[in-house]
């Protein structure tokens, strides 16, 4: 034991037990020289607590948790889709909204019936992302993404997952639903965030760690 394993790839542990983001995931990291690891693969339960009020707290929590159980390089997401006329909600809690016992669709209807009596121009919302990344030597850094639509009357397409049927883009008149997961990813809070990932983790392999100086710019641990 010990010593540096050369010829073993790198491995970066995408840790989701979200299977639509773990399609979107894989696609959108593609270019990254790492070898892309799941949370099944390596035996490992997708059941960090997301005890944190933010999203970006939640994506630390739960990169962490991982990196520190399997030793990994991890990258995780927190998101959600946050809906103006409800103050925010249903935010953090996008995947529990309801409460346990709620699939994707039951969830959709439950956001729809609370939305039954606002007028189009007030349905406005935007799905956010948060990405951590967590280094096995301490370090965590972040970034983000959102976009924003309009919460639809009524569900359309069938790609995508969670909230996708609903969420309609005003620009394509679609919702991100009716998109190609290619397409989805170009203009989504997850895509965008995850293009600032891959940037990231392609300076930290050249060899400017995460701690490394901070750029003219400033701190860029969470910029939008
Ligand atoms: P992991 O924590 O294991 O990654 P999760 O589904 O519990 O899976 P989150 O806590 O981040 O993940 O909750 C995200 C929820 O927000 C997700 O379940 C959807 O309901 C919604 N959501 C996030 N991104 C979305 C997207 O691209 N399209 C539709 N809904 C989305």
């Amino acid at each position: 034991m010990g010593g540096m394993v050369e010829d073993v790839p790198m491995r970066l542990l995408v840790a989701t037990g979200n299977p639509g983001k773990a399609r979107e995931f894989e696609e959108l990291l593609r270019e990254v020289p790492l070898e892309i690891t799941s949370l099944d693969r390596v035996g490992c339960k997708a059941d960090a607590e997301e005890v944190g009020d933010t999203f970006e707290e939640n994506a630390i929590i739960k990169a962490r948790s991982y990196c520190r159980r399997t030793g990994l390089l991890t990258l995780a997401d927190d998101s959600g889709l946050e809906v103006d006329a409800l103050g925010g909600d249903p935010g953090v809690r996008s995947a529990r909204y309801g409460g346990p016992g709620y699939t994707d669709e039951g969830r959709v209807e439950l956001l729809l019936r609370n939305l039954r009596d606002v007028a189009w121009e007030d349905r406005t919302g935007r799905f956010r992302c948060v990405i951590a990344i967590a280094w096995p030597e301490g370090q965590v850094r972040t970034v983000e993404g959102a976009v924003e639509g309009i919460i639809q009357y009524e569900p359309r397409g069938a790609n995508g997952f969670g909230y996708d049927p609903v969420f309609h883009l005003p620009h394509l008149g679609k919702t991100t639903a009716e998109l190609s997961l290619k397409d989805k990813n170009e203009l989504s809070h997850r895509g965008r965030a995850a293009k600032k990932a891959v940037a990231l983790l392609r300076e930290t392999l050249a060899g400017q760690g995460p701690e490394g100086p901070e750029g003219p710019e400033g701190p860029e641990g969470s910029e939008g």
